[in-house]
């Protein structure tokens, strides 16, 4: 089965305009129905004004699409969906066996590249996650290794701080996937602006992020992407107490309830929005619409050279 790529994408990429890939694992289970839906469109939104095509992308009936249309992104939104979660192992599956499936960092970052859509924005990446009673869980996302293989830029706010942050640092040094802060010197924790790591680059301006890209791309062997790291925006980042409130309560659920592999990180998000009354909600929609301005702008620069 061949990818399908809206016309509007397609164009824009024939003509070496700038296009920006979505994920919609974001939208199918990391928000709620309703929110969920509003954003996938202020995504599209943001990425227009800031002058660049947007391409949702997900796997509908066995078909991976990259630019969804309205009545599509519906569909992925709709509650009681339940598309299930693709990483890019899940596509082949997905695709012969006709199902509709929401794509995560992996298999959005592996579809866009495919369809030569160079530049991706999100909310978190995937990462290791923290080992718990056992030695280790082994859990660490594909993000890290799909992105060690796909020369996409990736623009995120970083990890949760969920997750081992520390170890998937290593892991991305080892991939040699360049990190990149965006205006700052410490590399994001998803809803909170620092961790305690600091970013080997940074850059100022989106001009300075898609030099590198370039340079990286021209001139560097290997496959690896890039990624750039955005700090969620100030007026929403969330109280360090009420964080660091959840994150236990939400570590604590997951050893009680037994969940493991790729629901963890969807049950976790849903302790965090619940327990924070919406807190986290906000800044989980202001960060990724923040991520996608960049993307775009980036890929304007990208574009122009
Ligand atoms: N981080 C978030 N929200 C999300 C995800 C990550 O803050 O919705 C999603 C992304 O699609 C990411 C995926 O690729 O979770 C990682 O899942 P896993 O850890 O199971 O690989
Ligand atoms: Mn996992």
């Amino acid at each position: 089965m061949t990818t399908r790529i809206a016309e509007e994408v397609a164009d824009a990429l024939a003509e070496n305009r700038p296009v920006v890939a979505l994920e919609s694992t974001l939208l199918a289970h990391g928000l709620p129905p309703g929110r969920n839906r509003e954003v996938a469109q202020r995504l599209e939104d943001v990425v227009r004004e800031a002058g660049a095509v947007p391409a949702t992308i997900a796997v509908l009936r066995g078909e991976p699409v990259v630019g969804l249309t309205g009545p599509e992104l519906d569909r992925v939104c709709a509650p009681g969906a339940d598309l299930t979660k693709l990483s890019r192992r899940d596509l082949g599956a997905a695709y012969a066996l006709g199902i509709d499936g929401a794509t995560t960092v992996a298999s959005t970052a592996a579809l866009a590249h495919a369809a030569g859509v160079g530049v991706f924005a999100t909310g978190g990446l995937g990462g290791v996650h923290r080992a718990g009673d056992a030695p280790t869980s082994w859990d660490v996302s594909a993000d890290l290794a799909v992105l060690a293989a796909t020369p996409v830029l990736v623009v995120c706010s970083g990890v949760k701080s969920v997750l081992d942050v520390g170890a998937t640092l290593e892991l991305l040094e080892t991939s040699s996937v360049p990190v990149l802060g965006y205006r700052t010197d410490r590399f994001p924790a998803f809803y909170l602006r620092e961790s305690e790591f600091d970013v080997p680059w940074r850059v100022d301006d989106p001009e300075r992020a898609a030099a590198v890209v370039a340079a990286h791309r021209e001139r560097v062997p290997g496959t690896a992407g890039v990624l750039l790291a955005n700090p969620v925006p100030e007026e929403f980042e969330m109280d360090l107490a009420l964080h660091d409130r959840l994150l236990a309560e939400g570590l604590e659920l997951l050893r009680t309830r037994g969940v493991t592999g790729k629901d963890v990180t969807p049950v976790l998000l849903e302790h965090f929005h619940t327990g924070s009354g919406g807190v986290s909600l906000d800044a989980n929609e202001a960060l990724v619409l923040s991520n996608a301005r960049l993307a775009a702008e980036v890929a304007v620069h990208l574009a122009a050279r």
